[in-house]
């Protein structure tokens, strides 16, 4: 008799366990659902139950995501090794060329010439991290990501590799997100990540925050008004609290 109660007790146990493990795997299955994988049937990417809608957030790509600042500095010493030049930590003022000039007129021509060549654009290293935060932030429930790049007045190359760099880079499904624009202010957005201090154009003020992203070149540079910095991609940065930020701005609305 004593036995018949231990087994029924011992069975009890093992489907408490049984229950317990569906029950739990099956929360985190609901868990996941609802905090990753909100999409709708064309596969696009639901707002938030909490929030009203997706946030938009806009990326640069010219140091934000490819390393130009590097790929010119050596591009320079190989092509002009006889050449007085600006070492990255010298850098300053967005343009790269202004501070050349300041060395020369020639030298300033010669710094044109490096990022019209053919192969500049494409060249480009990702900066560190910043393809994983890309994709990351893609994948995230209630983001869209945009790529928002300024194209070169010499356009040749640069438009063509800068679709070439993101393909390479990121993939085909990324050309979706592609806007280049020589004014961003026009552009619709929550968050502009973008490495140029000040950037102006026919929206004033833009519908965008602008986030400073750090660069050899603005280091020093003070964020005004509502401009925030980002100091880079890698594991302590905190863009993944930037735009929570964001987006419990756009709730709170
Ligand atoms: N650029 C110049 N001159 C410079 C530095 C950069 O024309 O001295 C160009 C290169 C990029 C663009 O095409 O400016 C920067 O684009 P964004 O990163 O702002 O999108
Ligand atoms: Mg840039």
């Amino acid at each position: 008799m004593q036995n018949i109660h231990q087994r029924a007790c011992r069975n009890l146990v093992k489907h408490f366990k049984l229950y317990k493990d569906v029950f739990s795997s099956q929360q985190g299955r609901l868990h996941r659902e609802t905090t990753v994988q909100r999409r709708t049937f064309s596969g696009k990417k639901m707002a938030p139950r909490n929030s009203p809608r997706n946030l938009r957030v806009l990326l640069d790509m010219d140091g934000v995501l490819a390393d130009f600042e590097g790929q010119f500095l050596k591009r320079f010493r190989e092509k002009y090794p006889h050449d007085p030049f600006v070492p990255l930590e010298e850098r300053s003022g967005f343009y790269v060329t202004k501070q050349y000039y300041d060395l020369g007129q020639d030298i300033g021509t010669k710094a044109f010439s490096i990022y019209e060549e053919k192969g500049f654009f494409l060249n480009l290293q990702p900066i560190e991290g910043a393809l994983e935060a890309a994709r990351e932030m893609a994948e995230m429930e209630g983001v869209d990501v945009y790529i928002c790049t300024s194209p070169i007045k010499k356009y040749t190359h640069c438009v063509v590799e800068k679709y070439q760099w993101l393909d390479k880079h990121l993939g085909k499904e990324w050309m979706e997100r592609m806007i280049l624009t020589r004014d961003k202010t026009v552009i619709n957005g929550d968050l502009l990540i973008d490495d140029k201090p000040n950037i102006t154009g026919g929206m004033n003020p833009p519908m965008w925050q602008h986030v400073l992203f750090t660069s050899w070149h603005n280091r020093d540079v003070v964020p005004q008004g509502s401009q925030i910095r980002l100091d880079g991609w890698l594991p302590h940065s905190n863009w993944r609290d930037i735009l929570e930020q964001k987006r419990q701005e756009i709730s709170d609305h």
